[in-house]
């Protein structure tokens, strides 16, 4: 197998938080296995010429702006964030949202705080790890505000006085409750995601990426679909083909000896109780959901 950067493509995931574990099931999952030491950085792909990158979050987007690495998986907070602290939002190439990693950034005040709308921040101090993103996004609604960047426990900044309110990554809402602050305003909606640079890259290096990006798309398909079998009178076959979600051309086979036929089809949404429930009063039996492993269009 060839050794050259040229002929093998480099992929940046987040070395140990949030975003590592499923990032890195997805890659398992289009069949990359890697040589791996634990503390290692780079780990060596065996199969496919696809090596990995361990890093911060937080420098996966500049790998890539620098053409160290040729696919990242990170956070939009953070991808727009240097790219817009960079190169006033521009440079890296959003392939796929991945479904994970869901959060978003908001603007939060004091819970004792007499204010119902971002704009009365006008002229205040707001403390947070994504200055950029913030000022650009506070900037769109023509709000001014004085900017106080922290690394981190960005949450504690108005009960030390040195800022008004903040702009901070929400999932749950704990940290929020934890520390008397309350959801103003969401100011980005933000997930995982896969990122490729702008601008070419070298032949060989792009055959890889169309292959990757094929597999990935093919796995998070495969974990959206579900299979689904059932026997139905031939009459109703229009009707059911409707209450299958997501599908538009099932397999259909003949019963020998009856006015049943039986269905197969790929469902490419979530397929819930409700709609069983709906086939079998539509005249649907023997239903069987699988789920689906591997699928390439
Ligand atoms: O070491 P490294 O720099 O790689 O990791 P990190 O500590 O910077 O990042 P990490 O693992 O915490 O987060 C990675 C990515 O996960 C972020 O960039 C987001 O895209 C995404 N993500 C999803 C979150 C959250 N949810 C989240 N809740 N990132 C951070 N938080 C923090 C938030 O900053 C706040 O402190 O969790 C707290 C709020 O959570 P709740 O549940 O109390 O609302
Ligand atoms: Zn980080």
């Amino acid at each position: 197998m060839s050794t050259s950067r040229e002929n093998r493509l480099r992929v940046a995931i987040q070395k140990s938080g949030r975003l590592s574990e499923r990032s890195l099931d997805l890659l398992k999952n289009c069949g990359l296995q890697f040589a791996r030491s634990k503390d290692k950085l780079f780990w060596y792909g065996k199969d496919f010429p696809v090596d990995l990158l361990l890093v911060r979050d937080d420098d996966i987007p500049r790998l890539l702006l620098d053409g160290v690495c040729d696919l990242g998986f990170v956070g939009e907070n953070i991808a727009m964030e240097v790219m817009l602290e960079r190169n006033g939002g521009e440079g890296l190439r959003p392939l796929r949202q991945l479904g994970f990693g869901q959060c978003r950034l908001c603007i939060a005040v004091p819970e004792d705080m007499d204010i119902t709308d971002s704009a009365e921040l006008e002229g205040k101090r707001i403390a947070t790890s994504y200055p950029a993103l913030t000022r650009h996004l506070l900037d769109k609604k023509g709000i001014n505000t004085e900017i106080v960047e922290l690394a981190g426990s960005v949450e504690i900044a108005p009960g030390l006085g040195t800022a008004d309110a903040i702009s901070d990554l929400v999932s749950t809402g704990t940290t929020l409750r934890a520390n008397h602050l309350r959801e103003l305003e969401v100011l980005f909606e933000s997930q995982a995601s896969l990122y490729g640079r702008d601008g070419a890259i070298s032949t060989q290096r792009q055959l890889l990426l169309d292959r990757l990006l094929a597999r990935l798309e093919g796995v998070m398909q495969a974990s959206e679909s579900k299979y689904v079998m059932l026997h139905a009178p031939r009459n109703a076959l229009e009707k059911i083909t409707e209450l299958l979600p997501g599908v538009e051309h099932p397999s259909i086979m003949p019963l020998e000896g009856t006015d049943r036929i039986a269905i197969h089809a790929v469902c490419g949404e979530t397929v819930f109780w409700e709609h069983l429930e709906a086939l079998k009063a539509a005249g649907a039996s023997a239903i069987l959901v699988l789920p689906v492993e591997k699928m390439l269009a």
